[in-house]
């Protein structure tokens, strides 16, 4: 692991980085490898980052279509909170805030967490009722959560308008004071160097293009690069998890779609924590460099354009103009679009799939980028062990068949 000293940051500044050596090496394909995992954002590398580190298992390949980090990883807009409804949930989201309290120091790499508190907004007696479920639920399950009235979040965030007057007016909100945001590239090149520093091949500009199985079991995987056989073969590609699983013949409960964002002009600081509305529907914070950064809900086709689109921009500034009358004179600089893969439940799907040695991360939809650090430790521990780990276990892709559905389309915050 690299250990960047004072003196070594000045020796760079005064040469002009000239010598900053690369974070991560560009690995060439090997013929074979212990275990491949197609997708190299940040969940992905993640994975193989706990591979190595918790299992001793380096001998792996993160194979990424394009450069690392910028599928979702680095389209997403960082907000980080563990408060869902159900316990799975709350025990696997909150494992992955834990794991984001320390991940600078793990990673010796800044990522620039920012715990400035999450509201999620009630605008009707149906919002308090859900909200106010959820916060008990969440304090049962250890994890910090407060009920506001309408003067609290006044309090807590004073540029929000809160006049009774409002079309859809805020009678109160959900508050997690651990929740916050993160620098997301950060995480990923956080991983990727990590991983590297202990041996994993991090592969740019491969496209798996094919899963090979002999007699029922995965025996490697045809790339745009040539074959690399494997033990193992993990998809970790959020968006096209359906595609890439079907390569091996697997078909998955989800549906890809475009989630949008947008930012404005940079502004000075005026907006110290997160704000969600699912019913006004938008979400908003402020980042490091000033801008506002928006998102939507997933657009209702699908699609894999990642682009951003008039009419989804026209309805963000409606619904935050509403919030935030203060905005109306901001202007926006640009908008885009990911592709994020929805499963019926809005719950993640993690574990084995139904071919010896091929196992799935994926379907975490609007909501996946609090999750990269628990889901790398959960997705390496159920590789490494062949056997779900237990905070991934009710995530199987056999709940569609049992029928142990875990909803929480409320608690995602982000209309599907
Ligand atoms: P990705 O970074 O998308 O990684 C998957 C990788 O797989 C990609 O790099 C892709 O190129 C690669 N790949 C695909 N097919 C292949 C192939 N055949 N061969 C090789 N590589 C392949 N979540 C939150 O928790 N909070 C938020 O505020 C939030 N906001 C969001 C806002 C937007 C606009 C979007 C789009 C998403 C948001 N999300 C949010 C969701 C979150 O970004 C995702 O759930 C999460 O990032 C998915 O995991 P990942 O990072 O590994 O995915
Ligand atoms: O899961 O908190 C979330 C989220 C916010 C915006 C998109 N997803």
């Amino acid at each position: 692991m690299q250990h960047y000293s004072f003196v070594s940051l000045l020796q760079h500044a005064l040469t002009g980085h000239r010598f900053w050596g690369p974070a991560w090496r560009k690995a060439e394909p090997r013929q074979h490898y212990e275990v491949v995992i197609i997708g190299g954002g940040g969940h992905g590398l993640a994975t193989a980052y706990y591979l190595a580190k918790e299992h001793g298992i380096r001998n792996v390949a993160v194979l990424e279509k394009g450069p690392i980090g910028l599928g979702n990883t680095g389209r997403n807009t960082t907000i980080i909170r563990s408060n869902y409804l159900w316990d799975e949930s709350a025990r696997i989201y909150e494992h992955s805030l834990r794991l984001w309290e320390r991940l600078s120091i793990e990673l010796n790499f800044n990522v620039m967490l920012s715990q400035r508190g999450v509201l999620n907004l009630a605008h009707s007696q149906a919002d308090i009722r859900e909200g106010q479920r959820r916060v008990n639920a969440n304090r049962l399950n250890g994890i910090d959560a407060e009920w506001l009235d309408a003067e609290g979040v006044r309090d807590f965030c004073p540029i929000l308008n809160i006049s009774p007057q409002a079309r859809y007016p805020v009678l109160g909100a959900t508050l997690q004071r651990r929740g916050g945001v993160a620098r997301h590239d950060a995480v990923a090149w956080g991983y990727a160097r990590a991983a590297d520093a202990r041996g994993v091949d991090i592969i740019e500009n491969c496209e798996v293009t094919a899963i090979r199985t002999a007699a029922g079991v995965v025996t490697g995987v045809e790339t745009t690069r040539g074959p690399i056989t494997a033990e193992k073969v993990a998809i970790s590609a959020a968006g096209h998890n359906s595609v890439v699983a079907a390569m091996a013949g697997v078909r998955l409960p989800l549906q890809s779609h475009p989630l949008q964002a947008l930012v404005s002009e940079p502004v000075k600081p005026v907006l110290d924590c997160v704000v969600m509305s699912g019913a006004v529907h938008v979400y908003v914070s402020q980042s490091d460099k000033g801008e506002l950064v928006m998102g939507a809900g997933i657009d209702a086709y699908n699609s894999y354009a990642q682009r951003g689109s008039f009419h989804v921009i026209e309805s963000q500034m409606a619904a935050l103009l509403e919030l935030f009358p203060i905005f109306s004179r901001l202007r926006m600089l640009r908008s885009w679009a990911g592709i994020v893969d929805v499963a019926p439940d809005a719950s993640p799907i993690i574990g084995k799939l139904p071919v010896g040695g091929l196992y799935l991360n994926g379907g975490w939809g609007t909501g996946g980028f609090k999750a990269t650090p628990g889901a790398g430790w959960v997705f390496a521990h159920t590789i490494a062990y062949d056997t779900p780990h237990h905070l991934a276990a009710p995530f199987s892709l056999e709940r569609f068949t049992s029928g142990a559905l875990i909803d929480e389309h409320a608690a995602a915050a982000v209309s599907h």
